[in-house]
């Protein structure tokens, strides 16, 4: 691969486009930069290490943790509690947020949301999994104890949002409000180089990614755009491709690069969907609009627009190509 730019030094050249920027959201992804080496390094070697499979412990969502949940998690926790530019941490797999009281870290202005390894239970059938984070800048005075406000913040306040994908090659994929761009990961020197400057979700795609083994307990609304993505009708491409691989970074970063739709619709498992708001949904749908899709948990309404309650709630979650959302809107609206 051709050596581009490489990610810090992308991050610097935008950090020079703010005067009054201070570095410390570039030592923030300086962190998750160097926890995504570390946690691609062992899911590469899953097989032989002893890092695949359950731990016999379950997170507050009531899942399996597996051994990769618990190591990435301790990971990114200990890369960015390390340079002092971190006040709180939120994650899948801790029960409340994390306080970095110490002295290096109790003046930062800014917080840090993680799903540390999104889909690990694909793991150990060798398929792509990905991490994937949020930052904020804290809403309570600087220098006090974090509190459930500063996590609790509404999706389109991310001052960044991001994600890994672990698949046949590593990419972070990130935004600060100004596109999304992807860097390839190369092993070989330890560098992720820019390979996808100004990621755009097509407008239009004919991917619908969706786990249709779910299909009878789905609202009537998406069930009747399900059927719609099926019928024949050459005007409009379909019937659709469907693509699921049920780790949710690699189904939308694909549906980014080919465009598409993914639906994690609620149903009788998940009244109020699968998917957490505050470290899958909001990140996701930062990327999602900044990419120019749309991102949606009911008809008229933005993921990033919800108002947050709790630190693990779940959302129903539909995010693509700005016309396939358009059109699913149409149906979820017309059935509600
Ligand atoms: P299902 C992985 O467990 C995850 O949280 C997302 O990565 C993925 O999109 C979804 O759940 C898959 O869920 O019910 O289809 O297996």
């Amino acid at each position: 691969m051709e050596i581009t730019k490489t990610l810090g030094e992308f991050i610097i050249e935008k950090q020079a486009q703010y005067p009054e920027a201070t570095g410390e959201l570039s030592s923030i992804f300086a962190s998750l930069r160097l926890a995504s080496k570390v946690v691609h390094r062992d899911i590469n070697k899953a097989g032989l290490a002893d890092i695949n499979g359950a731990i016999g412990s379950e997170n507050i969502q009531g899942e399996q943790q597996q051994k990769l949940d618990v190591y990435a998690n301790e990971k990114f926790k200990a890369a960015l509690a390390a340079r002092g530019v971190v006040c709180g941490l939120a994650s899948e797999e801790e029960d409340n947020y994390v306080r970095f009281d110490d002295q290096l870290n109790k003046k930062s202005k800014y917080v840090v949301l993680i799903d540390p390894v999104d889909g690990s239970s694909n793991i150990e059938v060798n398929v792509s999994v990905g991490t994937i984070f949020s930052v904020y800048k804290r809403v309570s005075p600087v220098g006090t104890p974090v509190t459930d406000a500063d996590f609790l913040q509404k999706g389109r306040k991310q001052v960044a949002a991001g994600y890994v994908i672990y698949g046949s090659s590593t990419m972070l994929v990130y935004s600060t409000g100004c596109g999304v761009h992807g860097f390839t990961y190369d092993p070989s020197l330890g560098i992720f180089c820019l390979s996808h400057p100004d990621m755009k979700f097509p407008e239009d795609g004919n991917i619908y990614s969706v786990n249709e083994g779910r299909y009878i307990h789905f609202p009537t609304g998406v069930k009747k755009y399900i059927k719609y993505c099926q019928e024949e009708d050459l005007e409009t491409n379909r019937p659709y491709t469907s693509r699921y691989i049920g780790s949710l970074v690699s189904d939308i970063h694909r549906n980014i690069l080919k465009g598409g739709i993914f639906l994690y619709p609620s149903s009788s498992s998940y009244p109020d969907g699968k998917l957490r708001l505050l470290y899958e949904g909001n990140p996701m749908a930062f990327l999602t609009e900044q990419a120019g899709g749309r991102a949606i948990s009911y008809a008229g309404q933005s993921i990033l627009d919800m108002e947050p309650t709790e630190l693990h709630q779940r959302t129903p979650f539909f995010a693509g190509s700005k016309n396939m959302i358009d059109k699913l809107e149409e149906f979820l609206a017309n059935h509600e």
